[in-house]
């Protein structure tokens, strides 16, 4: 098999939720780091393998797949024969998609921008972004109170879509110690096989 080619931004957590999926399915891929500071995503080049000019991207053969949640989608159907990854029972596959709305939602606007403002500047609001993340942080506490894993007893494509941002909330200037169910669960996907870590900003403290 050819290897997967991932283009990516080394300090994006969308950008390690496709890798972490890539690393977890044992499948071969090689990472091509797109410089967002100069602008890489909006070439020409770029746009044409996602129009909205975003990280991360993949390309597998012929395939070309942009947005991280779509990634693990794509390969976890394509390439988990087991199908834990991604059930397809209707009502396995209705809790997996609620987490991966959650990682483009409260998540996106909560800890990951909360995250982007810390370390890059962006011009948001830290208070709303760190208003937001706490409602998610605690709704995400509450609903690990008595299970391992977010959508079924074993790990899915939705703790994957949940674990980059929400192991890197302190970066965003948040401490993860008022959740210790969070934090438990943070140490099971990590001390799964082949699990592989985000890039540590130099930049956080
Ligand atoms: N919904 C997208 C969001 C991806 C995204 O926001 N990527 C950021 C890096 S974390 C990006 O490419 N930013 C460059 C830009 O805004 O020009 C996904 O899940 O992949």
């Amino acid at each position: 098999m050819n290897p997967i080619r991932l283009y990516r931004f080394a300090l994006s957590g969308h950008c390690h939720r496709a890798e972490l999926m890539l690393s977890l399915l044992g499948l071969p891929y090689e990472a091509i780091d797109i410089d967002l500071k100069a602008k890489e995503q909006k070439s020409p080049g770029f746009l044409l393998k996602n129009p909205l000019g975003l990280v991360p991207v993949i390309e597998d053969g012929a395939t070309t797949v942009a947005d991280s949640n779509a990634i693990l989608v794509y390969l976890a159907t394509r390439y988990d024969g087991s199908g834990r990854w991604y059930p397809r029972d209707a009502v396995a596959a209705a809790r997996v998609q609620q987490w991966l709305s959650i990682a483009a939602g409260p998540l996106a606007f909560g800890a990951a921008a909360a995250r982007v403002i810390r370390l890059f500047g962006a011009p948001l609001d830290w208070d709303r972004a760190a208003n937001i993340a706490a409602g998610q942080l605690g709704h995400l506490e509450r609903h690990l109170a008595n299970r391992d894993f977010l959508a079924s007893e074993h790990p899915t494509i939705a703790d994957v879509a949940l674990y980059s941002y929400t192991a890197h909330v302190p970066e965003g200037g948040i401490s993860l110690a008022p959740y210790p169910m969070i934090r438990g669960w943070l140490a099971r996907v990590e001390s799964l096989p082949r699990f592989v870590p985000m890039l540590k900003s130099p930049r956080a403290a």
